[in-house]
């Protein structure tokens, strides 16, 4: 059937010179039969002084009746316009400009034959044009930005990264080997390693810790070719943030205190206590928590935290009889809000996997101290709101005893301010401190 209808007219693409013959059988003479591969173009080859890159002939042409050769479509009659041109002739198809893959990877032109009156002599046939890659792009990165946290295992992934190639997908020509060049800061050696493959990002040391460095700027290296000598280099710029863990202990200025009370008053500040924190600031693993531990069966303090500067305020909350009480020893424990961890944690990259928290000995993540509070007997009656008042006077020039500040008076019954009293003030005895 096929053989019958070619047997009359054909219009024949002699592609890049590729051409087939074939003797069909039952044919009455020599026919020659396209086959319609890809016609392949190298882009960036010059191929516009060649007499033609394809041939559409028809042997319907007769002396006669003459055909005349058209190309349509994209690159011909449609944008980009006479890229490919056809002596109409002739048959003999020309490129007038060097190919471009990354603009324009294939052209799917049309060939037509028609007669002088305008009517098609052969059915369209199709002209399809392969633009052949070569590496003609270097690789290209963007911003990248990650992060982990501090004492990641090795081995932990941290990102990954990739670089644009705009050569062909899926070919050598755009498969990038990657590489780290350069960490900032350097510290003690590479902190992070990449797989030169798939540009995963990993800890390489698992001694990450934000109290030291808390970022690392790291300048990747990806080559085209897959790292061939002859590759093309890009680098580009990886931001690591590393994670805050709770791994540090609160600790305290002191390692003991000691505190005066007056006896009868109650709902006073005894004492500030600074935590000292090495973790990230304002976090839970920074922020304070105060417990007392012992001391305290009768619940005559409470000990509360100031967020705002990490500072443990001792409370007075009941009065106390000095006749009954004249020394108290409490033992306070601080800890974090947060969970203590110590030694590698287990995730990193992707969220607070932080390690096991040890419950036991030193690690447990608190620090005890003992706070000695002595009982002031005072005459009965009336009490001071602030018996806690840090002063400084110098000796040498004051004159003792001295006014140094005056408080409001606090009826002992009824804890509120004492009415019908002119004035009470703090009297400044001596100091040498
Ligand atoms: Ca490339
Ligand atoms: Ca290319
Ligand atoms: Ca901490
Ligand atoms: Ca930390």
């Amino acid at each position: 059937m096929v053989s019958l209808k070619l047997g009359r007219l054909f219009l024949i693409l002699l592609l890049c010179m590729i051409v087939v013959t074939k003797i069909e059988k039952g044919m009455p003479r020599k026919k020659q039969e396209w086959i319609l591969p890809a016609s392949k173009l190298t882009e960036n080859v010059d191929y516009t002084k060649k007499e033609f890159i394809a041939k559409i002939i028809s042997d319907r042409y007769t002396e006669n009746r003459p055909v005349k050769y058209f190309l349509k479509g994209p690159g011909a009659d449609q944008m980009p316009y006479n890229l490919f041109v056809v002596n109409p002739k002739t048959g003999f198809v020309r490129i007038t400009d060097i190919l471009d893959r990354e603009h324009i990877a294939e052209y799917n032109l049309k060939g037509v034959a028609k007669y002088t009156d305008g009517t098609y002599a052969e059915d369209e046939v199709p002209l399809r044009i392969h633009v052949e890659d070569q590496n003609d792009n270097q690789p290209t990165f963007k911003f990248f930005s990650g992060s982990v946290a501090e004492s990641s295992k090795t081995g932990t992934p941290v990102m990954q990264i990739s670089a644009d190639d705009a050569d062909e997908q899926g070919t050598v020509n755009s498969k990038i080997a990657y590489s780290i060049v350069k960490q900032t800061p350097e510290g003690h050696g590479p902190m992070f390693s990449i797989d030169r493959n798939t540009g995963k990002i990993y800890v390489k040391q698992h001694t990450l810790d934000r109290e030291i460095d808390d970022a690392y700027t790291l300048v990747v290296q990806g080559v085209d070719m897959d790292g061939a000598a002859h590759g093309y280099t890009g680098t580009g710029t990886v931001q690591i943030q590393v994670l805050d863990i709770n791994d540090n202990v609160p600790t305290l200025e002191k390692d003991e205190y000691a505190a005066t009370i007056e006896e009868g008053v109650a709902g006073v500040v005894v004492m500030k206590i600074k935590a000292l924190d090495k973790d990230l600031e304002n976090t839970d693993n920074w922020l304070a928590h105060f417990k007392i531990t012992k001391g305290n069966e009768e619940k005559i303090f409470n000990i509360e935290t100031d967020p705002k500067t990490n500072e443990g305020i001792l409370k007075l909350i009941k009065p106390v009889d000095y006749e009954k009480v004249k020394l108290l020893n409490l033992d306070v424990a601080v800890s974090n809000a947060a969970p203590f961890v110590s030694g590698p944690g287990d995730l990193g990259g992707t969220g607070p996997g932080l390690g096991e928290e040890i419950k036991h000995g030193k690690q447990s993540g608190e620090t005890s101290f003992p706070i000695k509070i002595t009982v002031n007997k005072l005459s009965k009656g009336l009490v001071f709101s602030e018996p806690v008042l840090p002063v400084s006077v110098d000796p040498e020039k004051t004159q003792f005893p001295k006014i140094i500040r005056s408080f409001p008076a606090v009826d002992h019954n009824t804890g509120k301010v004492a009415e019908n009293v002119r004035s009470a003030q703090l009297l400044c005895q001596h100091s040498h401190q």
